[in-house]
């Protein structure tokens, strides 16, 4: 039996290593990687099912065409016949318009391996029109840049040495499995893990603490926290003296705030955010893990600030053990893009962009020229909010091609599916944006049937367009797949691996020599050198100087549930949850409401409800679990094949921040409210 070595592409905090077992040219095993130090060893379901997701019946092996589009009539072509539609179809539109930007590049993050950059490269370098932001952790982002100049966080590992560890707006138990290791250790070792989210999650599961405020309130919570932690004298003077910019005005601010509105605006009562004071300010060395479900709301940015001032008060910065942990991205610096730069080859292409947050609307906007065909590589658009404009969006593409391994929710409305490979099947090399480790994909199978690599895929456009077209894109049509890997490696990431060739690098995962503390130097890329809880910055963007909270969005009369709908343990976002292992038993999706609305509603379990709002209805089965608030009602994300799907009720109103960071603001997705009724 061969074992090679690959990583889980998916956006995902894990990026695990893994080892692939292959007999006759077959996968049939997959494990972790024991090498690997942060994963050690293991994977999630997810991981696991990698044999089955490679094998599945419904995964497409050939390119096909339907037509007509929507008719599921699909009838397999060629390569060279896809190409030619597909190149053709492009030209033509340059031709008519005078430029390739009725062309709409779409991708995010189905696979965020280093070598699928080169379709982004491709795009940019032709001049088409390209999506923009990101529905991750773009308000988040910000209140990190305005607060401390830049988004570093300390090394997940060193999470063990923490006394108190508060978990805010995010569900690891879930969607950062491998972590759970290191909070436990921690736990171990006494510490405190304090969970504060509106619904109780399988984190909150394991934790002491458990908080539940209103969705959207986290502001005015961490207010109270800070007023609390002032008023009692337990903040660290001689740190906010030295390091902290505006430290004096937030406690004079704070201090103003009373408790009453503190509880009404958090619907908590005071001992709890005491509690958590108190414990925070006092156990130390403390952390505080920023999830991503915290800033999908219309204040989430500024909540954020509210929160990143905790750290600030109690000096909780730079000393192991304390930190703020967010997504943060230290070492794809250290990787030189190479794959994207050598297709692009321009500095400044002439691009034209449309926004991710209401894409369907966005893209039927633009005009002078108008999107005449879309590409999609790694998207479900019925990920996006406000589906429901997507058919119309849609129906004024002339040409619709998907780069995908199945046939997803977006396909019906596609005309040309190019099949690619897994991880198994081709080389590549997958930056975490969590850990500290490294590993190369290295090629394990052969492709199964005709597919290719999103790489292949951009040579072959780039390759068809330049015969059609000679000169029409200047793209590098050589080298293989591990040459592209070794390319993306800078003499400096080496140096912090410690290696000193690529073929070293095959050997094992190797973990990054970087500071296991972020902002040990206690310098700050700020305007101010310090970190800054008042932000001119910020106040220039339009927002308030010190952390103040901001209200958010609020039920109606007419819409007085709030819709959570977060991230689901079996899937990552649209992917797995088609593959049978790991929809077996799952029974999703469901909706879920507290006893008391459903005692109020007269509903029972597995009742089918209507769930409404302005933008649509979907129907559900109903789970009645106490694990969330009467005013709100939860189903996950995902692609459940042939259900209804959510993302229908979701209007794609912007968060308050993001445009700094990824030059969009976030989505906030979590503030949507609906009305339910039995059907
Ligand atoms: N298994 C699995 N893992 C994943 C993913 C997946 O789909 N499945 N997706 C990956 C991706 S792309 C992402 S972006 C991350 C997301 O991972 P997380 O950071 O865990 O984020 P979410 O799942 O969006 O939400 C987490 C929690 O935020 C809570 N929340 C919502 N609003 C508020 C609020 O106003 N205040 C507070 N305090 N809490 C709130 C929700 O109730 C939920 O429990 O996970 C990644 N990992
Ligand atoms: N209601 C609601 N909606 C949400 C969210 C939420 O919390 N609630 N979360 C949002 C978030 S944070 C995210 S990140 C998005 C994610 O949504 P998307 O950006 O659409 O990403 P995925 O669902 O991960 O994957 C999309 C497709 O990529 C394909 N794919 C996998 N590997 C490859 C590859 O190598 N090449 C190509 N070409 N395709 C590949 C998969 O098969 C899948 O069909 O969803 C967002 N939507
Ligand atoms: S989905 Fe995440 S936890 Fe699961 S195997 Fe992939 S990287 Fe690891
Ligand atoms: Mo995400």
């Amino acid at each position: 039996m061969e074992v090679y070595r690959n990583v889980c592409p998916r956006n995902c905090f894990c990026t695990c290593s893994m080892l692939s077992y292959v007999e006759n040219g077959k996968l049939i095993r997959v494990t972790g990687d024991s090498e690997h130090g942060f994963t050690k060893g293991k994977l999630c379901a997810k991981g696991y099912a990698y044999t089955q997701r490679v094998y599945d019946a419904k995964r497409i092996l050939h390119p096909m065409r339907q037509y007509p589009r929507g008719s599921g009539r699909w009838h397999r072509i060629t390569w060279d016949e896809a190409m030619d539609i597909v190149t053709r179809k492009m030209l033509e539109l340059r031709g008519r318009y005078g430029s390739f930007w009725p062309i709409c590049f779409n991708k995010q993050t189905g696979n965020i391996g280093m070598l699928h950059y080169a379709l982004d490269g491709l795009f940019a370098a032709l001049e088409s029109t390209v999506v923009n932001g990101t529905s991750c952790w773009s308000a988040g982002l910000d209140a990190f840049l305005y607060t401390f100049g830049d988004m570093r966080k300390p090394d997940p590992e060193d999470m063990v040495n923490s006394k108190i560890i508060i978990i805010w707006g995010g569900n690891p138990a879930w969607t950062a499995l491998h972590q759970m290791y290191y909070i436990n250790q921690a736990h171990e070792n006494g510490a405190k893990v304090i969970v504060i989210d509106p619904v109780f999650t399988a984190t909150a599961a394991q934790a002491d603490i458990f908080i539940q405020p209103k969705a959207g309130s986290d502001g005015a919570l961490a207010l109270g926290i800070a007023k609390y932690i002032t008023k009692q004298n337990l903040y660290d003077q001689a740190f906010l003296k030295q390091f902290v910019e505006g430290g004096n005005e937030f406690i004079q601010y704070v201090a103003n705030l009373s408790d009453q509105w503190i509880e009404e605006e958090t619907g908590l009562p005071r001992e709890a955010w005491q509690e958590v004071a108190h414990l925070y300010a006092t156990q130390r060395p403390g952390c505080i893990w920023l999830g991503l479900g915290l800033q999908r709301h219309v204040n989430g940015g500024q909540n954020f600030r509210g929160i990143l001032a905790l750290a600030a008060l109690t000096g909780n910065i730079g000393v192991s053990g304390a930190g703020v942990y967010y997504p943060s991205q230290e070492h794809w610096r250290l990787l030189t893009w190479q794959t994207r730069a050598a297709f692009l080859k321009k500095a400044e292409p002439a691009i034209r962009t449309v926004s991710l947050n209401n894409f369907a609307q966005e893209v039927s906007k633009l005009s002078d020229p108008p999107v005449k065909m879309l590409f999609l590589a790694g998207r479900d658009l019925w990920q996006d909010a406000n589906t429901g404009a997507l058919e119309a969006a849609l129906e004024q593409m002339e040409l619709v091609v998907q780069v995908d391994h199945f046939l997803n929710r977006s396909s019906h409305f596609a005309d040309i599916f190019l099949p690619c490979t897994t991880q198994f099947e081709e080389w590549d090399l997958v930056p975490s944006y969590w850990h500290h480790w490294i590993a190369v994909n290295q090629k394990a199978i052969e492709p199964r049937g005709e597919c290719r690599s999103d790489l292949q895929i951009a040579q072959n456009l780039a390759h068809r367009l330049n015969e059609l077209a000679p000169g029409c894109v200047c793209t590098p049509q050589v080298g293989s797949e591990e040459e592209w890997v070794a390319q993306e490696l800078s003499p400096e990431l080496f140096e912090s691996l410690n290696v000193t060739s690529f073929s070293k690098l095959l050997e094992k995962p190797r973990k990054l020599r970087v500071s296991p503390l972020a902002w040990a130097d206690l310098k700050f890329p700020t305007p101010s050198g310090k970190l800054e809880l008042k932000s001119g910055l910020a106040w220039a963007d339009g927002f308030p100087l010190l952390p103040e909270f901001r209200t958010g969005s609020y039920p109606t009369v007419h819409y007085p549930y709030r819709l959570l709908t977060p991230h689901l343990n079996s899937g990552s976002n649209s992917q797995f949850t088609n593959l049978h292992w790991l929809s077996w038993g799952i029974d999703e999706p469901k909706l879920r409401i507290n006893p008391r609305l459903a005692k109020k509603l007269k509903i029972q379990d597995n009742d089918r409800i209507r769930v409404y709002n302005n933008l649509g209805e979907v129907v559900l089965p109903v789970r009645i679990t106490a694990m969330i608030p009467e005013d709100t009602i939860l189903t996950y994300t995902g692609w459940f094949p042939d259900k209804n799907q959510i993302n229908l009720l979701i209007d794609g109103k912007s968060c308050d921040m993001g445009i700094r960071g990824t030059g969009q603001p976030g989505i906030a997705l979590y503030d949507t409210y609906v009305n339910l009724s039995v059907v």
